[in-house]
């Protein structure tokens, strides 16, 4: 029997995670939408074919719906993931799971007074042929320990929605997410240096930025966040070890030799740098959630990563190096 998909939020990658239910995926329907947007609602379900609720509330209710999908803005992702929980439905959430860790709290506190896990982060780098190579490469022991991991993050540019704050709970959280996944450590503090700062951003958000992070084992992460670069969608990482180093691979593209000139093309939209991490994500997804399981960025990671985006958030005001203290993670979620 298909799964019964709620949507809430049909903007951007609502839409695309539509999409992909509808046209490449299999074992699950998208039957209800709903967006504060009442015309982004009704596009979406054209879509699909699904039928609109007035509100979140609605859709989590629903008898139609088995399991929802949350992709609508970060601040508004709790109340719905809560709302699931109570109602025993399993749920995926797009990044940040939370943008407080006081919230990210509240959710894990949620599914440990159920005895069930419910939600999964849309954290889809744990995905990406690139980083899970690197992760295998890492893991061999042949590299020696991790000492440094070089990132960058650039976005091509950003409207004035967004602010200073987002560029750690909306863009830098897949680094924060990620890295400890991938050298297994945990985070204990954080900094933000701000550079010289580019002309084509707004009064709002200091772009480029700097984010420290150091680990319980002492490894040393610094991500550059730049998100009005101009020139394309850029991710950067590169992790440091005793005996070698580690590169995420770029997307690729052909080289063109044309017109005197030798060039490759750089993606310019997460869509698409990422496609194929979704697709294997979201599937991924339904097997487990038709199962009543969680197997992917459990809410003890989405929690992880809203105690780490609280401190950098925190250092991007206080010019300081904050600590970060997430507790041991409880028997429950077996990390
Ligand atoms: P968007 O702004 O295009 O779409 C958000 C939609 O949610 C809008 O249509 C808005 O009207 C609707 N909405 C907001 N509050 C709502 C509410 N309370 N109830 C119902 N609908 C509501 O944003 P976008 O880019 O699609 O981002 C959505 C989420 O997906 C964010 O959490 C974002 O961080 C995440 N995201 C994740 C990406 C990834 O690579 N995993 C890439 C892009 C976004
Ligand atoms: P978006 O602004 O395009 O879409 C958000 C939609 O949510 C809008 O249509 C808005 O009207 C709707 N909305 C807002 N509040 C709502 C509410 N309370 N109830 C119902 N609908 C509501 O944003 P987006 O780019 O699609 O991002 C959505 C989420 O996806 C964010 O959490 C974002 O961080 C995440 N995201 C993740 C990735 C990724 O790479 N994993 C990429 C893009 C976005
Ligand atoms: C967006 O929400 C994403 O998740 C993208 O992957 C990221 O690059 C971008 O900065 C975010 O706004």
């Amino acid at each position: 029997m298909e799964l019964r998909i709620g949507v809430i939020g049909t903007g951007a990658i609502g839409t695309e995670h539509i999409e992909r239910i509808a046209n490449k995926l299999s074992g699950a329907k998208v039957t209800v939408v709903t967006d504060v947007d009442k015309p982004r609602a009704e596009k979406a379900a054209a879509v699909c074919g699904a039928r609109i609720e007035k509100d979140g509330t609605g859709v989590i209710a629903s008898s139609d719906v088995d399991a929802v999908m949350v992709t609508n803005w970060g601040p508004a992702h709790a109340k719905s993931i809560l709302g699931s929980i109570a109602a025993g439905k399993m749920v995926f959430c797009e990044k940040p799971m939370t943008t407080t860790g006081a919230d990210a709290k509240k959710i894990v506190d949620a599914e440990i007074a159920k005895g069930k896990k419910f939600t999964q982060v849309g954290f889809m780098r744990r995905y990406d042929k690139g980083y899970l190579q690197m992760k295998e490469i890492l893991s061999s022991g042949k590299t020696g320990k991790p000492l440094m991991i070089h990132c960058a993050h650039r976005n091509v540019a950003k409207g004035t929605e967004y602010n200073t704050p987002m560029s750690v709970n909306d863009t830098a959280i897949h680094e924060i997410d990620v890295l400890h996944w991938l050298v297994g450590d945990q985070y204990v503090s954080a900094q933000v240096l701000f550079p010289k700062q580019t002309s084509l951003t707004h009064k709002d958000l200091r772009d480029p930025q700097i984010m420290i992070l150091t680990t319980e084992s002492g490894i040393l992460i610094e991500i550059e966040v730049f998100v009005n670069c101009q020139f394309g969608y850029d991710i950067k990482c590169e992790v440091v070890c005793e005996r070698a180093s580690v590169e995420l691979p770029l997307a690729s593209f052909p080289s063109v030799k044309q017109d005197a000139k030798y060039y490759t093309a750089l993606e310019t939209d997460w869509k698409y740098r990422f496609i194929d991490s979704y697709d294997v994500e979201i599937q991924d997804w339904i097997n487990n959630a038709s199962k009543g399981i969680v197997k992917g960025p459990s809410a003890w990671d989405g929690y992880l990563a809203a105690v780490t985006a609280d401190a950098l958030v925190k250092a991007q005001g206080s010019g300081k190096i904050e600590s970060i203290a997430t507790g041991p993670c409880p028997d429950f979620y077996s990390c």
